[in-house]
């Protein structure tokens, strides 16, 4: 396993397994003197965490990160900060049964296709629990950027299985337990979960993840376009099956008479290029929308085989979560930010002396 790093100038490297003794991270490239404590994790960690309300999850983790390195008198040092979050919840037996056997639509059965031995303990390195990291890492990247520029990253649920919300407050998104833009449904997403727990399946889910206040210029074209690394990001989360950036699929069927965002002095007239043209940041709001697929841990039995190749019907019990993209806003949200903050270090490196040459079209 090579890949477990991302990231040219701020490279994060996350570690650990579901049912090992704790998961961690290293952040190297980050800039000296920003502010960190232990306590700075603790709103994003709770945000993404399992076992808040009964629609997730009933694993209780503690989230606790400990600073190894990289810190010094409060303020990081430029050297590597490796997080460390131990395990705390982990029960172990509920795999015993499916140890040898592939859960269908997981990732059980390429894993061991792949290096011929795999933790079954709660999906090993191939659980849920690694984007705790991805998100401990992202609250470094959304400090420096909201420092340095003002760029707020924010994310809701935009979509549950076929329900859409009515309307699209970001003002609802933080007060309810779906990361719903809608007030007003929450009572019918409730009742919507409720069933689907006691159904004993799972449902898919779409997060809208936006970045406000990105400057023009950030985002390496040819190969290193911003649009691209940040679908790599989003695709790298778990259960992820598709990344849409601004008009995403919708621009299949667009003329190009309405999907060109039309520009004036006082700003431009829409968004459907996402905020991003030709690889590059336009100082528009960046849009992205991620498609969850349903969880494949399912206490309904299933038809599949286990590893000797005999045909067995495994049925999965546990702690799962029927609904995985419920916890993923948090998640979209630090990948856009250590994405974006990549590219703002990697556009310093070559452009920092390129002055103003013509005036911003205002991104709103
Ligand atoms: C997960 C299955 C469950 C979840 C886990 C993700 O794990 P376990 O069966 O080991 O309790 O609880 O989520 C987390 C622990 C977390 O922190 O996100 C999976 O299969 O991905």
């Amino acid at each position: 396993m090579s890949d477990n790093s991302f990231g040219r100038l701020l490279r994060v490297t996350t570690f650990g397994e579901s049912h090992g003794p704790a998961i961690g991270c290293v952040v190297d490239g980050c800039p000296p003197g920003i502010p960190l404590a232990p306590e700075d994790f603790s709103h994003d960690l709770a945000r993404r965490a399992t076992g808040k309300t009964r629609h997730t999850s009933q694993r209780h983790e503690a989230d606790e990160v400990e600073i190894l390195s990289g810190v010094f008198e409060g303020r990081t040092t430029g050297t590597p900060i490796a997080l460390l979050v131990r395990n705390t919840d982990a029960r172990s037996k509920d795999y015993a049964k499916i140890a040898d056997q592939f859960r269908p639509g997981h990732a059980d059965y390429t894993y061991l296709h792949k290096y011929g031995v795999r933790d079954p303990r709660g999906g090993g390195r191939s659980s849920a629990r690694e984007t705790t990291m991805r998100v401990a890492a992202g609250v470094i990247a959304r400090k420096w950027l909201a420092d340095r520029f003002g760029v707020q990253v924010r994310a809701c649920v935009s979509q549950v299985a076929g329900l859409v919300p009515g309307r699209f407050d970001w003002d609802a998104v933080e007060s309810n337990p779906f990361f719903w833009p809608d007030a007003g449904q929450v009572a019918e997403l409730e009742a919507f979960m409720d069933a689907l727990r006691k159904s004993g399946d799972s449902a898919g889910a779409r997060v809208h993840v936006q970045a406000l206040g990105v400057p023009p210029g950030w985002g390496e074209p040819v190969y290193g376009k911003l649009d691209a690394e940040i679908a790599a990001a989003m695709m790298s989360i778990n259960a992820v099956k598709g990344v849409e950036i601004g008009a995403g699929f919708a621009s299949v069927t667009q003329k190009g008479s309405e999907h060109r965002d039309l520009m004036s002095p006082e700003g431009f007239a829409s968004n459907h290029a996402g905020g991003i043209l030709g690889g590059i940041s336009s100082g528009q709001p960046i849009d992205v929308s991620v498609a969850f697929k349903p969880t494949s841990s399912l206490r309904l039995p299933g038809a599949t085989v286990d590893r000797s190749g005999a045909a067995v019907e495994v049925v999965t019990t546990g702690r799962h979560d029927p609904c995985v993209g419920l916890r993923a806003p948090p998640i979209c949200e630090a990948m856009l930010a250590l994405v974006l903050m990549d590219h703002a270090l990697r556009h310093r490196a070559q452009n920092a002396d390129v002055p103003p040459v013509t005036p911003k079209v205002p991104g709103g």
